[in-house]
Protein backbone atom coordinates (compact mmCIF):
# COMPACT_ATOMS: atom_id res chain seq x y z
CA UNK A 1 0.00 0.00 0.00
CA UNK A 2 1.54 3.48 -0.90
CA UNK A 3 2.01 5.80 2.00
CA UNK A 4 1.72 9.63 1.60
CA UNK A 5 1.84 12.15 3.97
CA UNK A 6 -1.31 14.64 4.30
CA UNK A 7 0.47 18.04 4.97
CA UNK A 8 -2.58 19.62 6.94
CA UNK A 9 -3.70 20.61 10.18
CA UNK A 10 -7.15 21.06 9.28
CA UNK A 11 -8.92 18.29 10.43
CA UNK A 12 -11.60 18.77 7.87
CA UNK A 13 -9.53 18.29 5.46
CA UNK A 14 -7.49 15.13 6.59
CA UNK A 15 -11.30 13.57 6.83
CA UNK A 16 -12.08 14.57 3.38
CA UNK A 17 -8.31 12.94 2.38
CA UNK A 18 -9.28 9.92 4.20
CA UNK A 19 -12.56 9.25 2.81
CA UNK A 20 -12.11 9.48 -0.88
CA UNK A 21 -8.05 8.35 -0.83
CA UNK A 22 -8.34 5.28 1.47
CA UNK A 23 -10.54 3.16 -0.78
CA UNK A 24 -8.12 3.64 -3.47
CA UNK A 25 -5.58 1.53 -1.23
CA UNK A 26 -3.91 4.09 -0.14
CA UNK A 27 -2.29 4.33 3.34
CA UNK A 28 -2.90 8.33 4.44
CA UNK A 29 -0.53 9.23 7.46
CA UNK A 30 -0.90 12.89 9.07
CA UNK A 31 1.59 15.65 9.96
CA UNK A 32 1.10 14.18 14.24
CA UNK A 33 1.50 10.20 12.83
CA UNK A 34 5.19 11.59 11.26
CA UNK A 35 5.80 13.82 14.60
CA UNK A 36 6.05 16.83 12.02
CA UNK A 37 5.99 20.24 14.32
CA UNK A 38 7.44 22.82 12.14
CA UNK A 39 5.40 25.77 10.62
CA UNK A 40 5.06 26.64 7.48
CA UNK A 41 4.11 30.03 6.51
CA UNK A 42 1.40 30.78 3.85
CA UNK A 43 2.51 33.60 2.41
CA UNK A 44 2.40 32.57 -1.17
CA UNK A 45 0.72 34.57 -4.02
CA UNK A 46 -1.70 32.26 -5.22
CA UNK A 47 -3.02 29.06 -3.79
CA UNK A 48 -0.28 26.83 -6.03
CA UNK A 49 2.51 28.58 -4.39
CA UNK A 50 1.16 28.16 -0.67
CA UNK A 51 0.34 24.20 -1.82
CA UNK A 52 3.54 23.42 -3.03
CA UNK A 53 5.48 25.22 -0.20
CA UNK A 54 2.95 23.03 2.33
CA UNK A 55 4.20 19.91 0.14
CA UNK A 56 7.92 20.52 -0.81
CA UNK A 57 8.55 21.36 3.12
CA UNK A 58 7.02 18.29 4.65
CA UNK A 59 8.55 16.15 1.59
CA UNK A 60 12.00 17.31 2.74
CA UNK A 61 11.49 16.89 6.05
CA UNK A 62 9.95 13.40 5.73
CA UNK A 63 11.29 11.78 2.82
CA UNK A 64 7.82 10.67 1.88
CA UNK A 65 5.12 11.69 -0.80
CA UNK A 66 3.64 14.31 0.44
CA UNK A 67 -0.16 15.90 -0.33
CA UNK A 68 -0.85 19.76 0.06
CA UNK A 69 -3.79 21.62 -0.06
CA UNK A 70 -4.50 24.91 -0.35
CA UNK A 71 -8.48 26.20 -1.23
CA UNK A 72 -10.38 29.08 -0.39
CA UNK A 73 -13.88 30.24 -1.16
CA UNK A 74 -14.43 33.02 -4.03
CA UNK A 75 -17.82 35.16 -3.89
CA UNK A 76 -18.04 37.20 -7.01
CA UNK A 77 -19.44 40.50 -5.77
CA UNK A 78 -17.00 40.53 -3.36
CA UNK A 79 -14.18 40.42 -6.38
CA UNK A 80 -13.50 36.70 -5.73
CA UNK A 81 -12.60 37.65 -2.54
CA UNK A 82 -11.89 35.81 0.36
CA UNK A 83 -9.90 33.58 -1.93
CA UNK A 84 -6.29 32.60 -1.21
CA UNK A 85 -7.33 34.69 2.10
CA UNK A 86 -10.08 32.35 3.28
CA UNK A 87 -8.60 30.90 6.43
CA UNK A 88 -7.60 34.25 8.28
CA UNK A 89 -10.22 36.42 6.01
CA UNK A 90 -11.41 39.19 8.83
CA UNK A 91 -8.80 38.39 11.79
CA UNK A 92 -6.79 35.21 12.05
CA UNK A 93 -8.20 34.79 15.41
CA UNK A 94 -12.04 34.59 14.23
CA UNK A 95 -13.75 31.03 14.03
CA UNK A 96 -15.47 29.78 11.02
CA UNK A 97 -19.18 30.93 12.41
CA UNK A 98 -17.75 34.68 12.89
CA UNK A 99 -15.95 34.91 9.76
CA UNK A 100 -19.50 33.52 8.04
CA UNK A 101 -21.12 35.80 9.51
CA UNK A 102 -18.85 38.40 8.23
CA UNK A 103 -19.34 37.32 4.48
CA UNK A 104 -22.97 37.30 5.05
CA UNK A 105 -23.10 40.54 6.44
CA UNK A 106 -21.16 42.09 3.52
CA UNK A 107 -23.70 40.49 1.08
CA UNK A 108 -26.61 42.08 3.09
CA UNK A 109 -27.85 44.03 -0.04
CA UNK A 110 -26.70 41.43 -2.49
CA UNK A 111 -30.07 39.31 -4.13
CA UNK A 112 -29.69 36.03 -5.37
CA UNK A 113 -28.60 35.06 -8.38
CA UNK A 114 -25.67 37.64 -7.93
CA UNK A 115 -24.67 35.56 -4.60
CA UNK A 116 -22.88 33.52 -6.95
CA UNK A 117 -19.37 31.98 -5.70
CA UNK A 118 -17.18 28.98 -5.92
CA UNK A 119 -14.79 26.33 -3.88
CA UNK A 120 -11.62 25.94 -5.21
CA UNK A 121 -8.43 23.56 -4.02
CA UNK A 122 -5.20 23.61 -5.61
CA UNK A 123 -3.09 20.01 -4.59
CA UNK A 124 0.54 19.65 -4.86
CA UNK A 125 2.19 16.69 -4.60
CA UNK A 126 5.51 16.34 -3.87
CA UNK A 127 8.52 13.64 -3.66
CA UNK A 128 11.67 13.34 -1.97
CA UNK A 129 13.25 13.90 -5.16
CA UNK A 130 12.07 16.87 -5.72
CA UNK A 131 9.34 15.71 -9.01
CA UNK A 132 6.47 17.74 -8.16
CA UNK A 133 3.11 17.16 -9.78
CA UNK A 134 -0.38 19.58 -8.93
CA UNK A 135 -4.14 19.65 -9.98
CA UNK A 136 -7.15 21.88 -9.10
CA UNK A 137 -10.77 20.94 -8.63
CA UNK A 138 -13.51 23.68 -8.73
CA UNK A 139 -17.19 23.39 -6.80
CA UNK A 140 -19.76 26.27 -8.32
CA UNK A 141 -22.54 27.47 -5.91
CA UNK A 142 -24.04 30.30 -4.41
CA UNK A 143 -23.59 32.44 -0.43
CA UNK A 144 -26.72 31.17 1.34
CA UNK A 145 -28.63 33.46 3.30
CA UNK A 146 -28.03 32.44 6.09
CA UNK A 147 -25.75 29.31 7.67
CA UNK A 148 -27.69 25.67 7.80
CA UNK A 149 -26.08 22.41 8.80
CA UNK A 150 -23.38 21.03 11.03
CA UNK A 151 -21.47 18.83 8.96
CA UNK A 152 -18.38 19.75 7.59
CA UNK A 153 -16.22 22.60 8.15
CA UNK A 154 -14.85 26.09 7.41
CA UNK A 155 -17.23 28.25 4.83
CA UNK A 156 -19.67 24.87 4.25
CA UNK A 157 -22.63 26.08 6.52
CA UNK A 158 -22.82 29.24 4.05
CA UNK A 159 -22.00 27.70 1.07
CA UNK A 160 -25.24 26.37 -1.17
CA UNK A 161 -23.61 23.75 -4.04
CA UNK A 162 -25.30 24.28 -7.16
CA UNK A 163 -27.95 21.23 -8.08
CA UNK A 164 -27.80 19.71 -4.47
CA UNK A 165 -30.16 22.95 -3.06
CA UNK A 166 -28.55 22.46 0.28
CA UNK A 167 -25.11 23.87 1.63
CA UNK A 168 -22.13 21.85 1.88
CA UNK A 169 -22.87 21.46 5.91
CA UNK A 170 -26.31 19.80 5.30
CA UNK A 171 -24.36 17.31 2.86
CA UNK A 172 -23.26 14.30 4.45
CA UNK A 173 -19.41 13.38 4.30
CA UNK A 174 -20.27 10.83 0.93
CA UNK A 175 -22.66 13.54 -1.00
CA UNK A 176 -19.62 16.46 0.24
CA UNK A 177 -17.20 14.03 -1.38
CA UNK A 178 -18.80 13.02 -4.36
CA UNK A 179 -18.77 16.81 -5.66
CA UNK A 180 -16.32 19.12 -3.85
CA UNK A 181 -13.63 20.68 -5.14
CA UNK A 182 -11.00 18.47 -2.85
CA UNK A 183 -12.78 15.24 -3.54
CA UNK A 184 -12.33 16.57 -7.58
CA UNK A 185 -9.02 17.71 -7.20
CA UNK A 186 -8.15 14.30 -5.73
CA UNK A 187 -9.42 12.08 -8.01
CA UNK A 188 -7.81 14.11 -10.59
CA UNK A 189 -4.15 13.32 -8.69
CA UNK A 190 -5.14 9.55 -8.05
CA UNK A 191 -5.94 9.24 -12.18
CA UNK A 192 -2.81 11.68 -13.49
CA UNK A 193 -0.13 10.87 -10.91
CA UNK A 194 -0.79 8.87 -7.64
CA UNK A 195 -1.67 5.28 -8.93
CA UNK A 196 1.61 5.56 -10.65
CA UNK A 197 3.19 5.32 -7.60
P1 LIG B 1 -3.78 23.78 6.18
O1 LIG B 1 -3.06 24.96 5.57
O2 LIG B 1 -3.11 23.25 7.41
O3 LIG B 1 -4.09 22.72 5.18
P2 LIG B 1 -5.96 25.69 6.50
O4 LIG B 1 -7.34 25.60 7.12
O5 LIG B 1 -5.08 26.82 6.93
O6 LIG B 1 -5.24 24.27 6.71
P3 LIG B 1 -5.95 26.80 3.82
O7 LIG B 1 -4.82 27.69 4.14
O8 LIG B 1 -5.96 26.04 2.53
O9 LIG B 1 -6.15 25.68 4.94
O10 LIG B 1 -7.27 27.65 3.96
C1 LIG B 1 -8.42 27.28 3.34
C2 LIG B 1 -9.60 27.84 4.07
O11 LIG B 1 -10.68 27.88 3.10
C3 LIG B 1 -10.06 26.91 5.18
O12 LIG B 1 -9.54 27.26 6.43
C4 LIG B 1 -11.58 27.06 5.13
O13 LIG B 1 -11.96 28.17 5.86
C5 LIG B 1 -11.84 27.34 3.65
N1 LIG B 1 -12.17 26.09 2.97
C6 LIG B 1 -11.39 25.35 2.12
N2 LIG B 1 -12.01 24.24 1.74
C7 LIG B 1 -13.21 24.24 2.35
C8 LIG B 1 -14.29 23.35 2.39
O14 LIG B 1 -14.26 22.20 1.74
N3 LIG B 1 -15.35 23.69 3.12
C9 LIG B 1 -15.39 24.84 3.81
N4 LIG B 1 -14.40 25.72 3.86
C10 LIG B 1 -13.32 25.43 3.13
Amino acid sequence: MTEIVVATRNQGKLREFRAVLGPENFKILSLDDIAFSGEIAEDGADYLENARKKSRSVAKACGKIVLADDSGIEIDALDGKPGVHSARFGGADLDSTARNEIVLKLLQSVQHPKRTARFRCVLSISLPDGRKYNCEGICEGHIAIRPKGKNGFGYDPIFLAAETGKTMAELGPEEKNRISHRAMALRKAVQECLMFF
